[in-house]
């Protein structure tokens, strides 16, 4: 007979659905132990082909802009029609304290308390590669549990948001309602990644002006060059309010709509046969980087060899192959 590996009863777990089982499998692989690290690899081994996919939809937005609000009774709806709903927070900067963690869970409330949610705040991990890796790992272990929707919260920070789209299906940009000068405000690298904007807060006083940043968004995204993984009339703008909860329903149906369509062209396990390839190199770069600067002795030769290029002895090119060469073996 063979020995049980001491993943064996977290991937039961996990293949049964358990959130006890996931939360513990998401802390290992959020944790940078060397051994953890071995156990972690072996369990997303052994999750492999379970064959399902849930909807990853990447959130971004600034500060403020309602994202919890807005994860809180999104969320809440797709739970009540039955949907096994995660929300993994991607958060690079040391920005988020603990106290908004904390607001957080109480902006979450309902649907923390959901036994098909499913919540995880972003651990304190400052660097974007660790995190970036926690989460594509997070997003496996929740897809492995059989979760139907997994969103992916990210802050509207330049980087993250680029990482964040290259792991999720769909891209979702939250954005407040405001003037048309505002307009220019959002980064065009942005725009070019969001699927569907919505325009949060259109209630009470904001709502007419909410509408007219629809219409804005709306006039600037048919302006964008037409892109290959879109049917006609996406990206698309559209009113939301999270607190009042309208707009939702119109909100999912696109996503749905959206990611159908994906589906039934190719694009879907294109998108993802890309996504997988990104993260295999991704993963190679950041591998050689820790091996160049991870022992003593390659650091020390890495210091060597920079100053030697400092200094005009050698030429950066002659330098970096030494210190590859370094390498082998
Ligand atoms: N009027 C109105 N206010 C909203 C709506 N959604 C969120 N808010 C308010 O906007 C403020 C910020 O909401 P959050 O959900 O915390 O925003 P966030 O994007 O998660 O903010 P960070 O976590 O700081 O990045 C809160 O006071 C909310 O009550 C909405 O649909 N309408
Ligand atoms: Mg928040």
């Amino acid at each position: 007979m063979t020995e049980p590996r001491p993943t064996d009863d977290l991937s039961a777990g996990i293949l049964v659905g358990e959130r006890r089982a996931l939360a513990r499998a998401v802390t290992l692989v959020e944790s940078t132990r060397a051994d953890h690290r071995k156990t972690a690899t072996a369990l997303l081994e052994g999750l492999r082909g379970h064959g399902r996919q849930a909807l990853r939809i990447g959130l971004s937005g600034t500060p403020g802009v309602g994202k919890s609000t807005f994860i809180e009774s999104f969320g809440m709806m797709l739970v009540e029609q039955g949907l096994r709903v995660a929300v993994l927070a991607v958060d690079p900067s040391s920005a988020r304290s603990g106290g908004s963690i904390l607001g957080d869970k109480t902006r979450m409330e309902q649907l923390s308390r959901q036994p098909n949610a499913f919540i995880r705040p972003s651990p304190s991990m400052s660097h974007l590669g660790g995190v970036s890796r926690r989460t594509r790992e997070a997003v496996s272990l929740c897809e492995a549990a059989g979760f139907d929707v997994i969103i992916i919260e990210t802050v509207g920070v330049g980087q993250s948001e680029t990482m964040v789209a290259e792991m999720c299906d769909l891209f979702v940009l939250l954005l407040a309602p405001a003037g048309g000068d505002e307009l220019q405000g959002v980064k065009r690298g942005i725009m070019e990644i969001a699927d569907i904007i919505l325009i949060n807060k259109a209630d009470g006083d904001l709502k007419s002006t909410a509408m007219r940043t629809v219409a804005d968004y709306s006039g600037a995204l048919r302006l964008l060059r037409k892109r290959p993984q879109d049917p006609e009339g996406f990206p698309k703008a559209l009113p939301v309010s999270a607190v009042v909860g309208s707009g939702l329903e119109p909100a999912w149906d696109e996503m749905q709509a959206l990611a159908e369509w994906r589906k039934e062209s190719g694009h879907w396990d294109a998108r993802r046969a890309e996504q997988a390839r990104h993260w295999f190199e991704e993963e190679v770069r950041s591998g050689l980087l820790a091996r160049l600067t991870g022992d003593a002795s390659m650091r020390a030769k890495m210091a060597q060899l920079g100053a030697a290029v400092a200094k005009g002895e050698t030429s950066p090119d002659a330098a970096a192959a030494e210190a590859l060469a370094g390498l082998k073996g």
